[in-house]
């Protein structure tokens, strides 16, 4: 009862403007109550600051400007006020404020609130925050400096070559594999024949292909009298396109192209690059979201086909694939599509429903091409690289797989893979995945992958 009255006799106080009172009210949390109060005495300039101070920490900024616009300018500090006007949105004021404050932070915001809209003077700012930044600060900055000189036409935008593509994509391998650098001038013998089968069993290459391989290296060496690394090399490159020569695929020119493979291994990604690379020869293309297992999953498959210039054809979360398949084709046909590119689900767990599902939508799909099935393929992840062989063999099973695309080449160093899944598979390598751009998409040149590898 005591501390009720109490309680509102300090109240009654403060309600009369009683400094003390009132940032005791504050100091219980009472804020509200402290802001209501404030605002009838906005006029006492002693006062005034603390509901200033209130709205900053309450995030009540338009109110917080308005105290410094129509009262004091010096109730914020330069920084304060700079944050107030892009807040309610005065971004020249706000660059302006940060400018005379002139700290990285600020600079750095300045040069974000310009990005978009005057790409030259964010650049500007940019760059004097650049000489005030620290390694951190200085990368995030780099990126946004090159983005908007790109933007200006400043910078060449450098078209990446097929083969550097594939050689960023090889990157990690190469460098497990490190031929360059630890094996260059060496003499061959037992230690670094032996380090050699250690690496390529590193690279996923696979135990028993490595031990095969460098047997066959230990002979070779002996009767070609071969003594230095330098002159192994080649005869290394030569067994190994022997492993992998045979699964050149080129990708098949038609209609209806069919993408398997388990959660993650980058179907939807590879349908889009796909769809992309089909665009940009100027075909009509269609997706279908035929992973009708999760709406996210359909989303994807959305933002590819916006991205790609494509068209699409979906159902909701859960409806039945083949349905989804059949009415992406009934277009196709009534709408002269020149391509289809149909996404399925991959829920290896649940194998016999996948079978039968997938089974089903090859159904439809020759029902409308008695002929043509243009390419099933079967999408692997390179960064789980052997593993993918097991999965392999349960799509295999289900359906005639094509071709096979490897994924994520560029973030792993199990590039060694492509060997046993040429070799155990013996389904062609049609396409190789090498980032995450609509153009990290390449063909599979055995002899190019092999250079390219041990380089
Ligand atoms: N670095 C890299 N990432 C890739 C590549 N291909 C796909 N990814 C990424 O791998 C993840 C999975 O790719 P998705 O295309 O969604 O795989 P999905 O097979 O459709 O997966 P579900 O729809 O879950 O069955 C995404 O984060 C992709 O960005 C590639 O070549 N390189
Ligand atoms: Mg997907």
């Amino acid at each position: 009862m005591f501390g009720f009255f109490k309680k509102s006799e300090e109240e009654k106080l403060a309600e009369k403007g009683d400094k003390s009172a009132i940032l005791k009210l504050i100091e219980k949390g009472k804020k509200d109550k402290a802001i209501e109060i404030l605002e009838r005495f906005k006029e006492d300039p002693e006062l005034r600051p603390i509901l200033f101070k209130l709205y900053m920490e309450e995030g009540k900024y338009y109110y917080a400007y308005q105290l410094v616009e129509y009262y004091d300018k010096n109730l914020a500090t330069a920084k304060e006020r700079a944050l107030l006007y892009e807040k309610v949105g005065e971004i020249q004021k706000a660059v302006e404020e940060y400018s005379k404050v002139g700290d990285y932070e600020s600079l750095y915001r300045a040069g974000m609130l310009l990005k978009e809209a005057q790409p030259k003077e964010s650049l500007e700012f940019f760059e004097r925050a650049f000489k005030l930044a620290n390694e951190i600060q200085k990368k995030e900055l780099e990126e946004h400096i090159l983005e908007i000189k790109k933007k200006l036409g400043l910078v060449e935008v450098k078209k990446e070559g097929f083969l550097e593509r594939l050689r960023k994509g090889l990157r990690k391998t190469r460098e497990l594999l490190e031929f360059g650098v630890i094996f260059a001038g060496r003499k061959v013998d037992e230690e670094l024949l032996e380090e050699l089968e250690e690496r390529l069993i590193r690279a996923d290459i696979g135990v028993k292909t490595a031990e095969q391989l460098v047997e066959e290296l230990r002979k070779e060496a002996i009767r070609k009298n071969i003594k230095t690394w330098e002159e192994l090399l080649p005869v290394l490159r030569e067994k190994l396109l022997s492993y992998i020569g045979n699964c050149k695929g080129e990708l098949k020119e038609g209609k209806v192209y069919l993408f398997l493979g388990v959660n993650g291994s980058g179907k939807t990604t590879t349908i889009g690059k796909l769809a992309y690379r089909f665009k940009s020869q100027g075909k009509r293309v269609l997706l279908c979201a035929g992973d009708t297992f999760r709406s996210a999953a359909i989303e994807q498959l959305q933002v590819w086909a916006q991205r790609s210039g494509a068209d699409i054809v979906y159902k909701e979360e859960g409806a039945d694939p083949a349905s989804v398949v059949y009415q992406a084709l009934e277009k196709a046909q009534k709408e002269n599509y020149d391509v289809v590119l149909i996404d399925t689900a991959g829920r290896l767990h649940t194998k016999e429903p996948l079978i039968r599902e997938l089974r089903k939508i090859k159904q439809v799909i020759q029902k409308f091409y008695p002929e043509e099935l243009t390419e099933t393929l079967l999408v692997l992840d390179a960064t789980i690289g052997q593993n993918s062989l097991s999965q392999a063999k349960v799509f295999k099973e289900a359906v005639d797989v094509s071709g096979i695309v490897l994924t994520k080449l560029d973030g792993s160093a199990k590039g060694g893979a492509v060997v046993p899944i040429c070799s155990e598979l013996k389904i062609p390598i049609k396409l190789l995945g090498v980032g995450e751009g609509l153009e990290d998409l390449q063909e599979f040149d055995p002899k190019t992958f092999v250079e390219e590898l041990t380089s």
